[in-house]
């Protein structure tokens, strides 16, 4: 696989904020959350990692970029899953010397209103926020019933596989300090879907990093198609229960 930048400044500044977008089929979308992201926190840099897009996605994150000089785009030649493209990303985002990677949605369904709420809990000392659905005044607009259901399962099941007291660690709109992203060792985080997000945040809790949720309001994309597969729910499952597992035969051996 090929990948190629374009847009970047190469910008040094420590606490400068860069929020990665990743996409895939998401022509509508890209140019409405870009422009809220805007209005919302002007300072912030956005990077676009698409995949080839065959809709033609990429060619129209390169007309933003060039019409923004605080939007870059990763060009990747295939769909490698969310995982892998946010994985580039962070490595992209850590050449560049950016202080503070956002994570969030291309198809509307992480408020960029709401960022300044993530980056205000950064601000305050934490080294990882999760915007979280499934704390208090976090809530979840447009969902199907079985897809709530199946979403606050998950999150259910690997509070208690992995003994986390989080309460939405598969959701994906994040802030991440950089010291985080340095410190994991990003080549064996799982690239998948949901487990991808789990990942990450247990790998952050376990190195001792302090890690922290704000509620959000997660609204349901209105416009094109969910990249969600059952394929992707239960690559989740397994891996959090090898990670469970592990973790306790692992604390076992320790106490003999
Ligand atoms: N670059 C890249 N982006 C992807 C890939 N798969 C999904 N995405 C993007 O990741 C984000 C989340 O994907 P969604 O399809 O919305 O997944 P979801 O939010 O679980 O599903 P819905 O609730 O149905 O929207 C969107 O911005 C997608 O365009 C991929 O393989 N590569
Ligand atoms: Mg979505």
């Amino acid at each position: 696989m090929t990948e190629q930048a374009s847009g970047a400044d190469g910008s040094q500044e420590q606490r400068s904020v860069l929020v990665i977008i990743p996409t895939f089929n998401e022509r509508e979308n890209l140019p409405l959350i870009v422009a809220r992201l805007r209005a919302a926190v002007p300072d912030a840099h956005a990077l676009v990692v698409d995949d080839g897009s065959p809709d033609g996605t990429g060619a129209i994150a390169d007309s933003l970029a060039e019409a923004d000089e605080r939007v870059h785009v990763l060009h990747r030649t295939e769909k490698a899953g969310l995982g892998a493209a946010y994985i580039a990303g962070f490595r992209w985002a850590l050449e560049r010397g950016y202080g503070v990677v956002v994570e969030m949605d291309a198809d509307g369904s992480h408020a960029p209103e709401q960022l300044p709420r993530l980056l205000g809990r950064i601000e305050a000392g934490a080294d990882l926020v999760l915007g979280s659905r499934y704390v208090p005044g976090g809530s979840v607009v447009n969902w199907p019933k079985r897809r709530e259901v199946l979403s606050r399962g998950g999150n259910i099941y690997s509070r208690l596989a992995l003994g986390v007291k989080l309460n939405d660690i598969t959701g994906g709109y994040r802030a991440y300090r950089r010291e985080v992203l340095e410190a994991l060792p990003l080549d064996a985080v799982a690239s998948q879907g949901y487990c991808f997000q789990v990942d990450l945040a247990w790998r952050s809790v376990q190195q001792g990093f302090t890690v922290v949720e704000v509620p959000i309001t997660f609204t349901e994309r209105e416009i094109g198609e969910s990249k969600m597969s059952g394929g992707i729910v239960r690559e989740a499952l397994l891996l959090v229960t090898k990670w469970g597992v592990r973790n306790r035969v692992n604390a076992l051996r320790g106490r003999r």
